[in-house]
């Protein structure tokens, strides 16, 4: 059975490549909801309903997992996480316990408005550690900006500063955390904008707790892999050219839905 991974658009593709990285004899099969993208100004009762909706279709193609590769939705997991018989794998909580395990005395965070709104970083990140400052910074254009697809860098990178000058204005911070899937596909815009600080892609505590928690359970597979199969409602040139700019080297079948 295959591992399965949602996320409003493009930006779960930042987590596909941690995935085939950290265990490449997984097959998987990837939902982009671009037409429901952006996902972060919508409702929670809207997101929640779109989730059930989203894993449903997974379920359909034989999943053994879901990787919730989308902040807004795992943002809201406890509300539906219970209801399947399979895992499903958020990525807020595992990243939470790995900043509280560095012992950082302050991160920001960088998400969408409905992401911060839910208060979850905050909450999971405390729950592991109260005493680490969490500076919030929600973004309203950004995942947009970079699922459009064209790239228009100028535009991404002038919404890049304004957030980092704003958030670096408030506390000198060493450590911020991307908090939306989709500001990977363009973390030389952010790395470029504030030299001294190290950004976190949570992809990679998530899909570090995913492969534990598969391994201890018998669930994954020793060899094989390399089937990858996209079902989207956007434009495949956009994840074609997203594939390319994470160098994400197993071929994909693009299905549109
Ligand atoms: N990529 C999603 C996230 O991580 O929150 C949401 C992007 C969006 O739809 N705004």
């Amino acid at each position: 059975k295959r591992i399965g991974v949602l996320d409003s658009g493009v930006g779960g593709l930042t987590v596909v490549k941690e995935l085939e990285r950290q265990l490449p004899h997984e097959d998987i099969v990837y939902f982009g909801d671009n037409k429901h993208c952006p996902y972060g100004n919508r409702t929670a009762d809207n997101i929640v309903e779109i989730a059930r909706s989203t894993i449903g279709f997974l379920r359909e193609q034989g999943i053994k997992a879901v990787v919730v590769a989308c902040n807004t939705t795992s943002s809201l997991l406890p509300r539906f996480q219970a209801e399947y018989p399979f895992p499903i794998f958020g990525i807020i909580g595992p990243v939470a316990r790995a900043v509280a395990r560095r012992g950082l005395p302050a991160v920001g965070v960088i998400a969408t408005e409905l992401t911060i709104r839910t208060g979850a970083y905050e909450r999971l990140i405390h729950e592991n550690d109260p005493s680490i400052a969490v500076y919030s910074e929600p973004s309203h254009n950004l995942a947009a900006l970079v699922d459009c697809g064209e790239f228009d860098l100028d535009a991404i990178r002038a919404e890049v500063k304004g957030h980092l000058d704003h958030m670096l204005a408030a506390y000198p911070l060493g450590h911020v955390l991307y908090g939306c899937t989709h500001y990977p596909i363009v973390s030389e815009v952010f790395e470029q904008a504030a030299p001294g600080v190290e950004f976190i892609n949570p992809a990679c505590a998530q899909v570090a707790a995913a492969a534990e928690y598969l391994r201890n359970n018998n669930l994954l597979n020793d060899t094989g892999g390399g089937r990858f199969d996209i079902y989207m409602s956007g434009s495949a040139p956009v994840y074609q050219a997203v594939l390319e700019r994470l160098a994400i080297k197993t071929p994909a079948v693009i299905h549109s839905v």
